[in-house]
């Protein structure tokens, strides 16, 4: 369905608000139908032409090919957050539309998972159990071998090398993917988790300086690469941590942890902008392609942010509040 991103005839108010919660903080039997929802979003058949999208052979890989199709304007530049919230916020609504899932979209509090002594394999999101995201990656091919999305063709775009990011960068590319960006190559879900580059980005000091950030320009560096490598920042962290395909910036969506993620990054966001709403509610600063190659104009609250087939454009304004325009939630 088209327009998923209507917004509400209803007013957000307390009552009607949804919560979303900690992985951690739910129920086994929670924690399994949201896994449960998901797999069945990737027993769904695509939407979108199979001519033009032969990688996408379900309604998961949708997703994912909407984020590959749209890399190069929605990483490293104003764009980011509010893309990515609306992005998560559409997954949540196709799992509790077309897979009847009745909870809401859980997020990964990062610092709980980060300290000295954590182990992500042993962690409740990636012990491999049956009611935790999946286990570490082995082998060779770094398969997620236990518990949910261990089979075997889970994956179905090819992998894109980081490359295409810094070429382009480099050479003052266009910005436009590769050609064989959407051939179907099946494969297993891959993880490498990296507790180093977590704990180093991810504790409970690294979040402290985040939310302390004065500006939404300052906020946004710190999230994400303020150094590079090892320092990817929070949200770059995430990704680093989960390795394998969660750390492919082109499919990392094939990784359903990528959705804990970005409900985590999206948090940080609204935490952010509730300390001082009037000021920051409606703040953004920069353009509208990664790292602004090609060069392109400031984003405003009036252009408009466009999700393919997943959703209707939306323009900025209305995906700056998180109880207002499509969106009434809150974290718990
Ligand atoms: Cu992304």
């Amino acid at each position: 369905m088209l327009g998923v991103l209507v917004s509400r005839s209803q007013q957000c108010t307390e009552e009607n608000m949804v919560v979303r919660k900690e992985w951690s903080s739910l129920s086994a039997q929670e924690r399994v139908a949201y896994s449960d929802a998901v797999t069945c979003l990737q027993n769904l058949p695509s939407r979108l032409d199979n001519t033009l999208y032969p990688g996408a052979t379900n309604r998961h890989a949708d997703f994912v090919a909407a984020h590959i199709n749209y890399t190069f304007i929605i990483h490293q530049d104003a764009i980011f957050l509010p893309w990515h919230r609306a992005f998560v916020y559409l997954f949540e609504t196709a799992l509790q539309e077309e897979c009847g899932y009745n909870g809401s979209q859980p997020y990964w509090d990062w610092p709980a998972y980060a300290g000295p002594n954590g182990t992500l394999a042993k962690s409740k999101i990636f012990d491999g159990s049956y009611d935790s995201m999946g286990s570490n990656g082995k082998g060779n091919n770094s398969c997620v071998y236990k518990g949910p999305f261990s089979q075997s063709n889970i994956t179905t775009f090819r992998s894109f090398p980081h490359s295409l990011i810094t070429d382009n960068i480099m050479n003052n590319g266009s910005g436009t993917i590769p050609t064989w960006s959407f051939d179907y190559e099946p494969r297993c879900l891959q993880r490498a988790l990296n507790d180093e580059a977590f704990r180093l980005n991810n504790n409970y000091s690294c979040i402290n300086t985040l939310l302390a950030q004065p500006t939404i320009g300052e906020f946004e560096n710190y999230l994400s690469t303020p150094e590079g490598d090892p320092h990817f920042g929070p949200h770059g962290g995430g990704h680093a941590a989960m390795g394998g395909n969660g750390e492919d910036l082109f499919i990392s969506p094939t990784d359903p942890v990528f959705f804990l993620h970005h409900a985590q990054v999206d948090r940080m966001w609204t935490i952010w902008q509730s300390y001082d709403p009037d000021n920051r509610r409606y703040a953004l600063n920069g353009t509208q392609t990664l790292q602004n190659v090609p060069p392109s104009p400031e984003l405003t609250l009036d252009d408009q942010l466009t999700f393919g087939p997943l959703s209707a454009n939306r323009t900025t304004r209305e995906l700056m509040d998180v109880t207002a325009g499509p969106f009434c939630y809150r974290y718990e």
